[in-house]
């Protein structure tokens, strides 16, 4: 374990190049970013799972993640947790999106087994424990898929110092991937860990991760929780 403030990250191994670009980072300038790892993505009753799509999916990465989370914290890393929901008169849900939902028989803002779907303050809504926040992280609530649309969460990074960002969550082809893209247009330094994510689809998953090493790293990189801890000193 190291002490607070030392640590730095990298090379890490991953694809296409060793993470980050320039070497390496204090551990101080990195945050890790924990998207959306609620009951309505990942436990049962919730919104995927009322859909109809496999929990198990999107929980898999969820012993990786607190793994790497309490690695996180023991070095000191900025701890950023988001979820994705909407107001309790659901007047920042977009109609289409309304109606989208309804189409697969779990509409937001519908009564469903852990509470209204989607909303703010409903038992579906929270984090999971394995990977819950502690007093004094970051929690950014989010109406859209990316975690930097209509949030503060910009502000929050650039307050801290934070130039890289290593990305968990749900769902990788959505969430994940919306903030990733958003992050890599601000400039942020990206990595995605492909043990720390899940798809509702395994084949998205793998897509979405594949995508990101094109083009010599499109959108940053892909590494694992292993790699990034191996990679601390
Ligand atoms: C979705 C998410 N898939 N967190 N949200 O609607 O990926």
């Amino acid at each position: 374990m190291q002490s607070e403030g030392t640590a730095r990250i990298g090379p890490v191994n991953a694809q296409p190049y060793a993470w980050p670009y320039d070497g390496s980072v204090p551990a101080d300038k990195t945050a890790l970013l924990l998207i959306d790892w609620q009951t309505d993505f990942c436990g049962p009753g919730g919104y995927v799972d009322s859909m109809g799509y496999d929990i198990e999916l999107t929980r898999a990465g969820l012993p990786t993640t607190a793994k790497l989370l309490e690695h996180a914290r023991s070095i000191g890393m900025l701890v950023i947790h988001t979820r994705e929901g909407h107001d309790r008169d659901l007047s920042d849900l977009p109609p289409n999106k309304r109606w989208r939902s309804a189409q697969i028989g779990a509409e937001i803002g519908a009564p469903g087994p852990c509470g209204r779907i989607l909303v703010r303050g409903e038992p579906g809504w929270e984090i999971v424990p394995e990977v819950a926040p502690v007093p004094g992280e970051v929690v950014v609530d989010k109406p859209g898929k990316g975690a930097f649309y209509a949030t503060n969460l910009d502000l929050v990074l650039r307050t801290h110092g934070i130039t890289h960002l290593i990305l968990t969550g749900i769902t990788t082809d959505v969430c994940v991937h919306t903030t990733m893209r958003e992050a890599n247009d601000r400039g942020y330094e990206c990595v995605i860990l492909s043990d720390c994510t899940g798809a509702t689809d395994p084949a998205n998953h793998a897509a979405a991760l594949h995508m990101v090493t094109m083009q010599g790293g499109v959108f940053g990189c892909v590494s694992t929780s292993d790699d990034i801890i191996a990679a601390t000193n």
